[in-house]
């Protein structure tokens, strides 16, 4: 049920670092065009810096790992295409259908593929009200469980941050900051939260999953990665942004699966578009260093 492009197929047989990338970012995380040359910028990072790009989806009944420029380019005009967690993977394979993987969907097609680094923008969490609404991702689930290092430029603030940390500490997830003390919050470097570890080398990620491995834990590690400080955006500049998204999102009725592309989007409108150009920079940042993490991790095994 698993395609590997020609690409990531040599790459895995030669032992080379390859670094997964998921598509919902491509079809409910980005408008087209910019969805598509981001995906084709970020598969460029990812080469130049030693590592090579597989980005995951479902086409027509089978899991592809690594896209060709046609097939990517179809799935980032695709209107309607569906957005695969863990829940609708196998149906939407027994079905022959079509699909973009989420985090916790491109962990479990990167894991069936022996992929251990996965870099993509930010995770799904636990949304605001959620003490009314029950929205809690399926991705942190999927971290408990299933061993792949998620490179990840924290979680939107979007979300309610506190307690996506008390999730991620129940379910026993190691959340690690890079460069610095504080959990960053995606558009911005600081969340006004300690991240529960720290470490800040490609070299001491690669060590600690590798330790996580050699102690039979299940799950991953997420691994978040401070924004580029000249593309940030002020947590005080967004504040009023998201709770206007969040508002409409809730006065429109929006829940389940609609809820985190319909925040996206809006907050893309009520930024004009910068929200959208810091997300391609942090994007090409957690590439760069999950390529890094994919090297250290095949010089350790
Ligand atoms: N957060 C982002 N950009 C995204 C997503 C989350 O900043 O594109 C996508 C990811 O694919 C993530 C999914 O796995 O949304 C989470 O959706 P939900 O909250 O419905 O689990
Ligand atoms: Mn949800």
């Amino acid at each position: 049920m698993i395609t590997l492009s020609p690409e990531v197929q040599a790459a895995m047989d030669a032992k080379k670092p390859v670094v997964a990338l998921e598509s919902t970012i491509i079809t409910h995380g980005m408008p087209y065009p910019q969805n598509l040359e981001t995906a084709r910028r970020v598969e460029e990072e990812l080469r130049t810096a030693g590592a090579v790009p597989a980005t995951i989806a479902v086409l027509e009944g089978r899991i592809h790992v690594g896209l060709t420029d046609e097939q990517l380019e179809r799935l980032a005009q695709a209107k309607n295409v569906a957005k695969l967690s863990r829940a609708d993977l196998a149906a939407c394979l027994a079905s022959g259908g079509t699909g973009a993987t989420t985090v916790a969907a491109t962990m479990i097609a990167a894991h069936r593929a022996g992929i251990d680094v996965f870099a993509t923008g930010g995770i799904g969490g636990v949304h605001k009200g959620a003490e009314e609404s029950f929205d809690i991702s399926a991705d942190l689930q999927e971290l408990a469980q299933t061993p792949v290092t998620v490179v990840a430029a924290g979680a939107k603030a979007i979300l309610d941050l506190p307690k996506t940390l008390e999730v991620l500490e129940t379910l026993g997830v190691p959340v690690i900051a890079v460069g610095q003390d504080q959990l960053p919050a995606f558009w911005s470097r600081n969340s006004g939260m300690k991240a529960p570890l720290r470490i800040d080398t490609a070299k001491g990620i690669a060590l600690a999953h590798k330790m996580r491995r050699d102690l039979d834990l299940p799950g991953g590690q997420l691994v978040t990665n401070p924004i580029p400080e000249a593309d940030e955006i002020a947590a005080e500049t967004l504040a009023p942004i998201i709770a206007r998204a969040t508002e409409d999102a809730t006065k429109h009725g929006i829940t389940g699966k609609a809820v985190t592309p319909y925040l996206l989007q809006r907050i893309f409108e009520l930024t004009e578009g910068r929200s959208l150009r810091a997300n391609i920079a942090l994007v090409l940042n957690n590439a760069r260093l999950a390529a890094g993490i994919a090297q250290e991790l095949g010089r350790l095994s």
